[in-house]
């Protein structure tokens, strides 16, 4: 019997085996981790399918698998056999969500992106993999939403028939696209000696949320300063009196949730297909965490119904598992506002990509001591450099420049009635 990597999440197919837990001759448990698969979001844990002794194993660390390919070879337990199968990706349940409400002509294979990838043989996989389409966004008609070759090649035609009928709209994006130029290798070992690093999944993730954010927003940065001597002050006092240790970024998480329900258009989204805008009721904060595999972005949720003694423990577990590559992939999503502090490390002001599809993101830098005038006088203060970047397609200059007053407002009146303590 096989184990086979299963559905892993959204528009994941595959990913690189870190590390392997079992040998050959070990007994195994039904859902015991049996090995750590780097996917581009995080390092996930994969289960046994099926309990018994592992007869064989089909792969090695550092080997990129995809979803549906066999792993180990294992004696199961009778008991256990038919369960292994019913675990198989080809086996998963149908997908049930709505068709994506198109404003062109009906489109009787486009479904939304589902929380499961959805069933297809290798093949279409394949084909997909190599055309670059979204699996999730395509309706399968076998038994159980399997999605077949006829099925692919109808969604094709049907994206052909979409684009062809709104020449209006394609035309322009069309003329204005430069031809792209072939990428070159260059050989740099020929100027002196280099090393080669392979790109890990992650970064490569990074870099193409990266691009699609930054040339599909145009992005404007709005920088500013706050005094947070005040703060800082107010940080002191608590840390003495209820002896809790809340970091800069947990103050500044509590302060944001106000500006945020002022000015509510920097809690919202843009729906690309709908040309919508979503204002988000809720309010889940996106850290930027700085790794040793790269920048990763969990996400903090309903921060304004938490006080900041729950906020720095769930910032600080979040950060660690991250970290430690532990965090989930449903931990990733969802945001609805990121905050990107660098001040922990240092430097001043920097412009901040943003999350995309969120519309806006606060950059931090580090706090220091300066003169300021207050009143005529030259003081001390010490103050922190924020800036925020947003989607020029959705907020005018003006609403930024209040929400980063906002902001700087709401941190520098930051008060301890305000943090639920
Ligand atoms: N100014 C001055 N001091 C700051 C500060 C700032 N802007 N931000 C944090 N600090 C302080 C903290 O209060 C803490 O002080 P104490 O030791 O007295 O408690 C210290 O610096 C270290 O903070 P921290 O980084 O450990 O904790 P944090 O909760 O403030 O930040 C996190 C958490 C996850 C935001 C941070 O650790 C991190 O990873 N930052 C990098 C984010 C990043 O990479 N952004 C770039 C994205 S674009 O590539």
């Amino acid at each position: 019997m096989e184990i086979r990597i299963p559905n892993l999440s959204e528009g994941v197919e595959s990913g690189t085996v870190v590390a392997i837990l079992v040998a050959v001759g070990d007994a195994i448990e039904k859902d015991q981790t049996i090995l750590e698969l780097e996917t581009d979001k995080a390092v996930a844990p994969i289960p046994a399918s099926v309990a018994g002794k592992v007869s064989k194993v089909l792969i090695k660390e550092g080997d990129q698998v995809q979803v549906g390919q066999a792993v180990f070879e294992v004696e199961a337990s009778d008991s256990d056999a038919t369960s292994a199968t019913q675990n198989t990706p080809q086996a998963a349940a149908p997908t049930t969500q709505a068709p994506v409400q198109a404003q062109a002509a009906p489109v009787a294979n486009f479904q939304a992106p589902t929380g499961t990838p959805p069933a297809a043989s290798p093949t279409v996989r394949k084909m997909a993999r190599e055309l670059g389409i979204d699996l999730t966004r395509v309706r399968g008609t076998e038994n159980g939403g399997r999605i077949s070759t006829p099925d692919l090649r109808d969604y094709i035609q049907q994206i052909q028939q979409l684009a062809f009928a709104a020449p209006a709209q394609t035309a322009p994006a069309a003329q204005a696209a430069a031809p792209s130029k072939p990428k070159v290798s260059i050989d740099f070992s020929q100027w002196g000696t280099v090393r080669k690093e392979a790109l890990t999944s992650l970064r490569k993730t990074i870099g193409d949320h990266l691009v699609d954010s930054w040339t599909s927003i145009p992005h404007v940065t709005q920088f500013d300063e706050a005094d947070v001597t005040d703060l800082l002050a107010l940080r002191k006092s608590i840390q003495k009196d209820k002896g809790l240790k809340a970091t800069v970024t947990a103050f500044i998480i509590k302060a944001v949730v106000k500006a945020l329900k002022e000015v509510p258009i920097f809690n919202a989204s843009l729906d690309e297909v709908t040309r919508e805008v979503v204002y988000k009721e809720y309010c889940h904060i996106g850290i930027a965490v700085d790794t040793d595999a790269g920048l990763i972005v969990p996400v903090l949720r309903d921060v304004d119904q938490k006080s900041l003694s729950v906020v720095s423990d769930e910032l600080g577990a979040l950060a660690q598992k991250t970290r430690d590559r532990k965090v989930a992939v449903e931990d990733l999503k969802g945001g609805s506002f990121t905050i990107s502090n660098l001040g922990g490390i240092g430097g001043t002001h920097f412009t901040p990509i943003i999350n995309k599809p969120e519309l806006a993101i606060l950059a931090l830098g580090k706090a220091v001591e300066k003169p300021v005038a207050r009143n005529g006088k030259v003081v001390i203060r010490t103050m922190l450099p924020v800036g925020v970047s947003y989607d020029h397609r959705i907020i005018d200059g003006a609403d930024g420049a209040r929400f980063i007053r906002a902001i700087v407002d709401s941190i520098e009146g930051l008060k301890a009635k305000d943090l639920g303590l």
